[in-house]
């Protein structure tokens, strides 16, 4: 961090150098929770722990705000010493919008039940566009500027074939050493970097009926269970048209995959008439098709998803709710995550146990073969890798919910 700020610094006063100082640790701190948050990968085992790392972002990130306020309303001076200096004019308004930029939407998506879906869908768009073309800035400014690239003393390459050379006494500098340093980061940048960037703008941004990434799933399916079901006509085409938007890949284990060998689907705890199922026996429970909209709380969402699968209160019904029974309690075939909803939740007519995406199977990606859907609530409920449902009296602590999401996940 630095670079950007020790330009600034140099005889600007000690209260702008130990602004920057905070500011260059809130920008690290900001950028290492962050892409904690984003990365798939640490989603697994991280567990609980990612639930404190999104409060220290959202916190640090408040925080933030406050050195872009101190310099806004105190730093006129500082503006004006830059007069000569466009560039570093230039950075300290690319740095300050970035901070803006970051606050405003980060604030959105913290606030997303207040501020409505679409704002949040748009704010978690921004939040990762700003932070795909900052943090680059941000790091190459750092580092190309730091003080050390400018050591006379090592700031230049020179050219081994002259030192060789009949001409020892004049060797001329090459490249300068700095110009050097910073093609490499920038080449390294684009090249760590690049990749990430252009699979988040495909999902972000090209999300017109977004099926190339889903194919992409479907084709990757990890699960080995035939026959494919057979869509009704509604599913294919998909009487919705076809989902818009992309699906993150969200899973706090490692993707499990099934055959028929491995994979069925239990019914059991307080019902009359306690069922197991193997997939082809599962496939001829009559199924109906819906169209509904799927959002996470972390601000993304698919929109007019077909679903076919079989209506869970038909489920429910088939198996007969015993009287004492109080909560539906779904697990997944990954052993680790559950889920729950009240009788009365469970009732109503669009929550379903899906084996179709768009007249598709469920890629093992996306909780295939059979996840639960339920569109009314934030999609963690929509248990993944579904394979199992007990009716039980008392309570249950869902997975996310033990980790302090909101039991309230009415969307
Ligand atoms: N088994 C299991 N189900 C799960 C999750 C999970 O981690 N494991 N994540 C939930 C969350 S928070 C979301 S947003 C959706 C994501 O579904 P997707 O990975 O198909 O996009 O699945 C939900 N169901
Ligand atoms: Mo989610």
């Amino acid at each position: 961090m630095s670079g950007i700020f020790e330009r600034l610094r140099k005889g600007y006063g000690k209260k702008l150098v130990s602004l920057h100082a905070w500011n260059g640790w809130i920008v690290v701190i900001l950028a290492l929770t962050g892409l904690i948050l984003i990365g798939g990968f640490w989603r697994g085992f991280l567990g609980e722990g990612r639930v404190w790392i999104k409060w220290a972002h959202i916190v640090v990130g408040l925080a933030s705000i406050l050195p872009v306020l101190y310099y806004l309303l105190l730093a006129g001076k500082h503006w004006k010493q830059l007069k000569q200096k466009p560039w570093q004019r230039f950075n300290v308004l690319v740095v300050l919008g970035l901070l803006l930029g970051w606050f405003v939407s980060g604030a959105l998506l913290w606030q997303f039940k207040a501020v409505g879906l679409r704002v949040s869908n748009a704010a978690l768009v921004a939040h990762d566009l700003l932070t795909w073309i900052g943090l680059p800035y941000i790091i190459y400014h750092s580092i190309t500027r730091a003080k050390w690239l400018k050591e006379p003393a090592r700031r230049t390459i020179r050219d081994e074939r002259q030192e060789e050379s009949v001409h020892p006494a004049a060797p001329q500098p090459v490249y300068t050493r700095r110009a050097f340093i910073r093609g490499a980061i920038g080449a390294g940048l684009a090249v760590t970097l690049g990749p990430s960037f252009l699979k988040w703008l495909g999902t972000s941004l090209g999300s017109a009926g977004g099926s190339e990434t889903i194919d992409k799933l479907i084709e990757n399916n990890a699960n080995a269970l035939t026959p494919d079901p057979l869509p009704l006509p509604a599913s294919a085409p998909p009487v919705g048209g076809g989902a818009q938007g992309q699906f993150r890949v969200y899973t706090v284990t490692p993707i499990p995959s099934f055959t028929n060998e491995t994979w069925s689907f239990t019914i059991d705890g307080l019902v009359e008439r306690p069922a197991t199922w193997k997939w082809e026996k599962f496939l001829e429970l009559r199924r109906s098709v819906q169209v509904s909209d799927f959002h996470c709380v972390t601000g993304w969402s698919v929109y007019k998803n077909t679903w076919e699968g079989i209506p869970l209160k038909e489920l429910l019904k088939m198996a007969g709710v015993k009287v004492n029974a109080k909560t539906v309690k779904f697990y997944s075939g990954d052993g680790v995550y559950t889920d729950t909803l009240t009788l009365e939740q469970a009732d109503m007519d669009d929550v379903m146990v899906a084996v179709l995406h768009d007249g598709k199977p469920i890629p093992s990606d996306l909780g295939g073969p059979v996840r639960l859907v339920v569109p009314k609530m934030y999609a963690y409920k929509s248990v993944k890798w579904l394979n199992r449902i007990e009716l039980i009296e008392g309570e249950h602590v869902g997975y996310w919910e033990a980790r302090g999401y909101s039991n309230d996940a009415w969307v």
